[in-house]
């Protein structure tokens, strides 16, 4: 264990790596700026406040952004390097044809031309098979805008349910649990309350490495005395500073909340009044975790008794605290099961709703919160709103100048949508910032489904590994070519600011999309002269739904440095926290402070399952995926800025000493693990800091780098997110490095 350093500076100086501060730090070529641009960076759900140097329409560097309320001018080394992708040779800046016979396997064509022949694949396709042969992949790094014309897309112009988009991969166990419990799908309180609260629990998130600034506010809570849990297989950098770790088996939350509960209900550490005034669904659940005693809870959950004791007390005696979470506990077949575990703790606290009382999810990509609120889900309409709702697709209509009986249905998840390429059901493709060969599961059934499409049309700024198998590739605009919006992870609406042109043939991702409709013949709804012209429609398509942006304006969001939703008037000043007493909300109107009819927030059991693919003899090992600090996502970008390669360059594998020296492996040596769809050759990385039955490998590579090739299909029944965190795999030390791609 690291020795513990003792205040956040020294902290930021002990892990280095994980959180820079960016002031002082001047990585511009000593070029005086044409421009200084007040924005956002590109990477993490945090939407870090940032300044990039302009100079003849290239980013040449950064200042910090000291204002900015969240980040205060810090940055993570993503943040720092960001600015390097712009300039990068591989930037895609003409539209590129698939050619066998080209040097790279593609040829430059004329961007006309190439959205010619897009427009002619898609009629043909649709002309042959229906509208319904047509599917579309969309993503959440993009802006609001761009997130909101995608849905309306799919479902005016293309005519096709089937639109799904990355966030399935990421946010939406957490929205479907916040859902089910709260009737609203955002965090519940600005982050300020995290500083000052006794508790700070945080199940299954890497905060150091994927959330960085967040651990500056655990950081500072921790010094004013608040004890930190962290609940992860590994202990990450977080834990090291904690006060409590409880190293739990991948896929085991549900059973450690649970009985943490049924600790909480035995010694009577329940807020009665909440859950009588404000909640419905107590007693079942109660009735539900009877069976979870320490000891059966230790035995699953592989923590200790007194740990999941000392816990239980810290968090049921507590009189404020707030609760974090991430994919550690999302990506699991049972993952809406874990999130509503974890709100049934804080429900029967009664700890939400009040400063210093917190809960929340951290979203992942840039707009993570923006991007599953405005219509790109498959089952959604702009403003949260739901597709199959009579009411719901009425509004939208209206405000789309279309006939509700004209929107199609539900679509299907993204997975399932691959599963639909296989029945021959979808035979066109049109993604936009999404890298699914590198993202999804099992990879080789995704790479074999992409080569059966009869045409695939990829928007990026880079040729990103999945685009490799696309006909056309038309080239996007990086974050900083655009301006629109995104959602951070506090739910607070700001302003990605333009600071240079796309260069080249490039274009902004939705002039594109614009420049497709017309050459369909179908411009009606898509004749946008400007982001800002799409904000204004998605202020009243969200108009009276959950997710209200009607009141939010640009300028609101310039002067208050963002504005959050829910915002139902140009005269509301937005809502930093949820459920506070006595708070009207549009669904619940005065009845109470959730957002369902009556008021009241819901219980729900959260039944105990294990991982769909357990260990056995054959695969003894649990492999679990995630991240490290200085790579992001599918590493299209990240594994173009050389820093942050050089401080990461290639995967490894963690893994416990006591296995390694089972499997005869030391530091170093090249490890074939394997599981039931595929094997990879990486290096070893000996680490007393993970459970001795799991091993850990980060997902940001490609071929044959790509621990996705391995990984299982499975997914959650209710919000369909991949079974990434668990599945099983034999190790054996290997000859040598790996061979085949
Ligand atoms: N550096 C960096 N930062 C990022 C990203 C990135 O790619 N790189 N991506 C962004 C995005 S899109 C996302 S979604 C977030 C993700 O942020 P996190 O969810 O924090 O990151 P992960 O590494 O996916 O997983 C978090 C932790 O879950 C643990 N874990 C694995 N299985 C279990 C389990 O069964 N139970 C529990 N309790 N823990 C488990 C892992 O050991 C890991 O430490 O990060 C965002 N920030
Ligand atoms: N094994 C394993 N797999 C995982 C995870 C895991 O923990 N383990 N995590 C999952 C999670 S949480 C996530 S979020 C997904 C992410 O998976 P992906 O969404 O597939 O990953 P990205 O790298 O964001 O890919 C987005 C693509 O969009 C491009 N892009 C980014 N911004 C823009 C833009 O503004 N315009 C255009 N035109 N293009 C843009 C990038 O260049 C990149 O090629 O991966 C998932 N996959
Ligand atoms: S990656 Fe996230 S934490 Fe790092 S600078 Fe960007 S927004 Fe901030
Ligand atoms: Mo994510």
């Amino acid at each position: 264990m690291a020795q513990q350093p003792t205040n956040t500076l020294d902290i930021i100086e002990h892990f280095g790596p994980s959180l820079a501060y960016s002031s002082g730090t001047r990585l511009d070529r000593g070029v005086e700026p044409d421009a200084v641009v007040k924005t956002h960076c590109c990477f993490c759900g945090q939407q870090c406040g940032i300044q990039l140097k302009v100079k003849e329409n290239e980013i040449i560097g950064f200042e910090p952004w000291t204002e900015f309320p969240f980040n205060k001018g810090m940055l993570c080394p993503k943040g720092v390097k960001r600015y390097l992708q712009g300039s990068h040779p591989d930037r895609l800046l003409s539209a590129q044809q698939r050619d066998p016979n080209a040097p790279g396997g593609f040829r430059a064509i004329g961007y006309d031309d190439a959205i010619r022949q897009t427009a002619d694949a898609i009629a043909r396709i649709q002309s042959v098979h229906g509208n319904d042969a047509m599917g579309m992949l969309s993503g959440a790094s993009l802006t609001t805008e761009k997130t909101y014309l995608m849905g309306k897309f799919a479902r005016v112009c293309l005519k096709t349910p089937y639109i799904d988009y990355n966030g399935r991969l990421c946010m939406v166990s957490a929205g479907a649990g916040n859902k089910k419990a709260f009737g609203i799908d955002r965090a519940a309180n600005p982050w300020t309350d995290i500083v000052g609260s006794e508790v700070v629990w945080i199940s299954g998130a890497n905060v150091a490495e994927c959330a960085p600034i967040t651990t500056n506010y655990v950081w500072q809570a921790r010094e004013q005395g608040a004890k930190i849990i962290v609940v992860d297989p590994r202990i990450t950098p977080i834990a090291r500073t904690c006060d409590l770790f409880l190293p739990v088996k991948p896929g085991r939350d549900i059973a450690l909340f649970n009985g943490v509960l049924q600790l909480m209900i035995e010694n009577d550490w329940l807020d009665h009044d909440f859950i009588e005034q404000h909640t419905v669904g107590f007693d079942a659940l109660a009735q539900s975790v009877q069976a979870w005693t320490p000891a059966r809870t230790a035995e699953v959950t592989g923590i200790a008794e007194r740990s999941i004791r000392q816990a239980a007390e810290w968090w049921g005696t507590a009189s404020t605290s707030f609760l974090m979470h991430a994919r550690g506990i999302e990506h699991h077949s049972h993952g809406v099961q874990n999130v509503l575990g974890a709100i049934n703790i804080v429900l029967a606290s009664g700890r939400i709703g009040r400063k210093n009382c917190g809960y929340a999810t951290i979203t992942g990509q840039a707009n993570g919160q923006g991007g599953r609120e405005h219509g790109q889900k498959c089952d959604q309409l702009p403003g949260a709103r739901d597709l199959v709702n009579p009411e719901h697709r009425a509004h939208v209509a209206k405000v789309w100048d279309v006939s509700p009986d004209d929107l199609p249905g539900p679509g299907v998840d993204a997975y399932e949508l691959f599963r639909k390429i296989d029945r021959g059901e979808i035979r066109g493709l049109l993604s936009l910032c999404f890298n699914p060969l590198v993202s999804l599961p099992d990879s080789n059934f995704v790479r074999r489904m992409l080569d059966k499409l009869d045409f695939y049309v990829a928007i990026d700024f880079f040729l990103n590994d999945t685009a490799r198998h696309a006909d056309i590739v038309l080239p996007g605009s990086l974050q900083e070519e655009d301006e629109g919006t995104v959602t951070q992870i506090e739910g607070r609406v700001i302003k990605i600011n333009q600071a240079v042109e796309p260069p080249g043939d490039a274009k902004q991702d939705w002039r594109i999309m614009q420049d497709i409709a017309a050459a369909l013949g179908r411009t009606h709804g898509f004749t946008f002269e400007s982001s800002r012209e799409i904000f204004d429609e998605l202020r009243h398509a969200s108009r009276g739904g959950v997710a209200d942006y009607y009141g939010i304006t640009w300028e609101k969001i310039e002067q208050q440095y963002g504005v959050c939703w829910p915002c139902p008037s140009e005269d509301h000043p937005g809502t930093p926290r949820l459920f506070e007493p006595g708070t009207p909300n549009p669904i619940a109107g005065d009845a109470g402070p959730f957002y369902f009819p009556d008021g009241k927030a819901r219980f729900n059991v959260a039944e105990y399952s294990a991982p769909k693919e357990d260990v056995d003899a054959e695969y003894p090992v649990i492999l679990t995926t995630g991240r490290v600090v200085s790579q992001f996502l599918s590493g299209t970008q990240t594994r173009r800025i050389g820093p942050l390669v050089d401080q990461y360059p290639e995967p490894r594998v963690e893994i416990h000493p006591q296995l390694a020296a089972k499997l005869g492996v030391v530091e170093g040596d090249w490890t074939t693990v394997t599981s039931r769809r595929g094997e990879i050759v990486l290096k070893a990385q000996v680490v007393k800091t993970i459970r001795p039955d799991t091993v850990f490998v980060p997902y940001h590579w490609a071929g044959n780098k790509s621990i996705n090739r391995l990984t299982i299909a499975a997914q959650d029944p209710i919000s369909k997110i991949p079974e990434y965190k668990v599945c099983a795999v034999r190790l054996s030390k290997a000859a040598g490095p790996p061979t085949e791609n």
